[in-house]
């Protein structure tokens, strides 16, 4: 990988793949996608694209790997809570707030269970993805819980008798209802974001940056 192409991180597959490509190619940069590779480079503009996990894009771009990456504020601010404890390098610049991959991040209660605000949720166990992001909510409103780390399937966690209670995103609130749970708290609201590493870009790649920036912004504004 030449250092003179610009890097950017994106999902490889799933809810936010089509948006980030659009995205890219509404600022004319283009790309001839192999579905199985994990690089892919700009037939137009000095641009590599790496193909990821989102989960995985924080990181790189906190650790200067990539120089810019397109991702859901949710897992944004949960890696930077975790990198934070562990005394790693947590540190990036906003460039953009985009106007997709919107949710939310809230607790849910089964709906047989009576609530009566956050302090009926002292003492009980809560299963969730983004442990960091909702003890650090439960921190500030003084409330003590126990979070259990769930990847996967979260929303079936009470039935399963793992959990009182979720934290986990939410759209319509389909899987909630489905699920016999309550939304309760809205703890986060999220969409995505573009963001670059924090180490200073070589000039030509920070011209590169502030060219395609310019074009994202007419892009954003046409759309309004
Ligand atoms: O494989 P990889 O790790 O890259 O993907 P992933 O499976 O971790 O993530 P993916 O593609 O599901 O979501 C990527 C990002 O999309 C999330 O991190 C959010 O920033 C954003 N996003 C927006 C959502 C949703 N809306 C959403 N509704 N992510 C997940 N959901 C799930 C939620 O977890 C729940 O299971 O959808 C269900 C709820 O949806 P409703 O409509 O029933 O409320
Ligand atoms: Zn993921």
């Amino acid at each position: 990988m030449s250092n003179e192409r610009l890097t950017i991180a994106v999902q490889k597959s799933g809810r936010l793949s089509k948006e980030s490509m659009k995205l890219l190619e509404a600022c004319g940069v283009k790309f001839n996608i192999h579905e199985a590779r994990l690089m892919a480079h700009s037939t137009s503009h000095p641009v590599d694209l790496l193909r990821v996990r989102d989960d995985d894009i924080p990181g790189l771009v906190m650790d200067g790997v990539v120089d810019l990456g397109l991702i859901g504020e949710n897992v944004l601010e949960e890696e930077r809570l975790e990198r934070v404890i562990k005394q790693q390098p947590s540190g990036f610049s906003s460039l953009r707030r985009l106007d997709f991959g919107f949710c939310r991040l809230s607790v849910a209660v089964p709906k047989e269970e009576k609530y009566e605000g956050l302090q009926s949720l002292a003492g009980k166990k809560i299963a969730t993805t983004y442990p960091r992001l909702l003890e650090s909510y439960l921190e500030k409103q003084g409330i003590k819980a126990r979070t259990v780390m769930l990847t996967g399937s979260v929303e079936v966690a009470p039935r399963a008798g793992l959990a009182d209670a979720i934290c986990d995103l939410v759209s319509t609130g389909a899987t909630l209802e489905a699920n016999g749970l309550v939304e309760e708290e809205v703890i986060f609201r999220s969409q995505v974001q573009l963001i670059q590493r924090e180490e200073a870009l070589s000039t030509e790649k920070q011209e590169l940056v502030n060219k395609l920036l310019a074009r994202l912004d007419g892009v954003q504004l046409a759309k309004e």
